[in-house]
């Protein structure tokens, strides 16, 4: 390692060409479309003084490497959609002789695959072993491979909000780890436990205090839990934020049980949500059952009146389903769609079924040889959830596709967008977002026509992947 006071380290966000906005400074909408890489900012937030630390988000604009200082050790973040650039950057330090240490959710599901692209692949949570890798950095001595396993919540550090530049239009912050619900097709619980762990009160706080931007996402995977205690606590945060007057507005993701409880409501939306993001995933109970999310439908739930009941605590409801389960038959697209302006959803996102590593889902299509591009590490630029990657039960490449772009139009044609737009004026709802958010949902129609027809043709070329 160079001899010099200060020690650089890169913390690299890589870019998804496929997904990335990398035109931020061109037009100030872009700024809505980043997300803060909150890793890094936690890897930040973890490593001492005397480490000259920056974070790159490649989501910014493509960073010229070459210009800039040299570092001396260079630890790269990836969700399984950007591990194929996570590599070339991999390999772009490497060849400079710089040592590349990988972690976060790809390195942790295909460790092997990782290996062979980074010197040193930290899986698990990062709290407990980050400082040790610093050290044996800073001596030469890195080991190829450490474990940080699930991390005591009360060790989570205030993330460094002070590194990235003011581009975002959203803060980002951590209140909960973990996920007590275990669904076939997400990462969550594999990767941080099906226990429900939630950060002390007073350092959410703190950090809420530090964040600059007014508007804020809390990365929560499920804000509020599902058990009692759970709720309690999460009706002590909000009061507890409601009090510190921290003029934030924030939105975040919850299950639909947020709907039952009208005083954690009022807690809410007193403490700045303004939006909550729901997995309702399919519209039939066999959808439900296929993928483990039979929470959805305890109680005879009444979609429409929990929808409602949110929303008239000034909250928006997005809500998102999932395309091409077994279940899923010719017509599912307008199924979903009719179902989602049924609940009086204000927005809908519709995900394409994407077997990621380390879930159920996964082991199970693999097995059953369903995925259909499956030429690693190249295809998993793919696994964006917007491209469908895997061999659907009943419905072709072609079928698939036919099924999202009809869900979209009938979801996201003018009449209805202006429906839902005047319905949020009405119960003043954020109408100004409300507007905004469809009509850019509606115009990603147009891009993802484009992608799919690039798609397709990749799809066609890719010898030895025969599509149904
Ligand atoms: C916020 C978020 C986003 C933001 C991204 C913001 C960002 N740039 O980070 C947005 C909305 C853009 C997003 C998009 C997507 N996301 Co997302 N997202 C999340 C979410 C909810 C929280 C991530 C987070 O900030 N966590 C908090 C931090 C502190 O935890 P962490 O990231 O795990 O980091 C810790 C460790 O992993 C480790 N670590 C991480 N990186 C590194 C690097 C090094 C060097 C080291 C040592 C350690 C280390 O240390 C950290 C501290 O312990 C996660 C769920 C989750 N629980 O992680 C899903 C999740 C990561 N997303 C997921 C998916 C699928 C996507 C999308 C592909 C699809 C989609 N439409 O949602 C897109 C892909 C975008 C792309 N560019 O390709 C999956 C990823 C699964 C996978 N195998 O990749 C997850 C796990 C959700 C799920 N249900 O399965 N997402
Ligand atoms: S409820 Fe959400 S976060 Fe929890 S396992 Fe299911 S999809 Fe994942």
């Amino acid at each position: 390692m160079r001899e010099h006071t200060a020690i650089r380290l890169y913390l690299i966000n890589p870019s998804n060409p496929l997904v990335s906005i990398t035109k931020v400074k061109e037009s100030r909408w872009n700024r809505y479309r980043i997300w803060k890489p909150l890793s890094l900012m936690v890897l930040a937030g973890l490593t001492p003084p005397e480490w000259e630390t920056s974070i790159v988000d490649e989501n910014l604009g493509e960073p010229d490497y070459a210009a800039m200082p040299r570092p001396d050790l260079v630890g790269i973040t990836a969700f399984t959609s950007q591990a194929n650039r996570a590599y070339e950057v991999a390999a772009h330090f490497r060849r400079l002789g710089v040592p590349v240490v990988m972690g976060g959710i790809h390195a942790t599901m295909c460790l092997d695959e990782a290996m062979l692209h980074a010197d040193a692949v930290v899986t698990g949570e990062a709290e407990s072993i980050w400082p040790e890798v610093l050290e044996d950095a800073r001596h030469g001595r890195l080991k190829r491979r450490y474990d940080g396993g699930l991390a005591e919540i009360n060790d989570v550090p205030p993330a460094r909000h002070d590194l990235l530049p003011a581009e975002y239009a959203f803060g980002a912050i951590q209140t909960t780890r973990g996920c007590p619900l275990n669904c076939s097709f997400c990462s969550v619980t594999a990767f941080n436990g099906t226990r429900y762990r939630q950060r002390p009160i007073p350092d959410v706080l703190r950090e809420f205090q530090s964040i600059r931007e007014k508007h804020v996402l809390v990365v929560d995977d499920n804000l509020i839990g599902i058990r009692p205690d759970h709720i309690a606590r999460a009706k002590d945060l909000f009061r507890a934020m409601a009090q510190a007057n921290l003029r934030k507005r924030w939105i975040a993701q919850a299950t639909i049980n947020f709907a039952d409880d009208e005083a954690l409501l009022a807690l809410a939306s007193k403490a700045g949500c303004r939006g909550v993001f729901i997995g309702f995933e399919s519209p039939t109970p066999e959808g439900l059952l296929e993928i483990g999310k039979k929470f959805n439908i305890l109680k005879d739930r009444d979609f429409r009146a929990s929808v409602r009941r949110i929303q008239r605590h000034g909250i928006l409801v997005v809500g998102s389903f999932i395309i091409g389960l077994d279940v899923d038959r010719p017509g599912i697209g307008r199924h979903i769609a009719t179902a989602a302006s049924q609940y009086g959803l204000d927005n809908l996102n519709v995900l394409f079924l994407t077997p990621l590593p380390g879930t159920r889902l996964w082991d199970q299509m693999k097995a059953a040889d369903r995925l259909a591009l499956n030429a690693f590490p190249d295809d998993w630029r793919y696994y964006t959830l917007t491209f469908p990657v895997a061999r659907y039960k009943h419905l072709s490449l072609h079928d698939i596709i036919e099924e999202v772009i009809s869900c979209d139009r009938y979801f996201y044609s003018v009449p209805r967008i202006l429906g839902r737009v005047w319905s949020s004026l009405r119960g003043r709802r954020q109408p100004l977002i409300s507007l905004v958010g469809n009509f850019s949902y509606r115009n990603n129609l147009r891009v993802s026509s484009k992608a799919y027809v690039n798609f397709k043709r990749y799809c066609d070329n890719a010898a030895g992947s025969p599509r149904p």
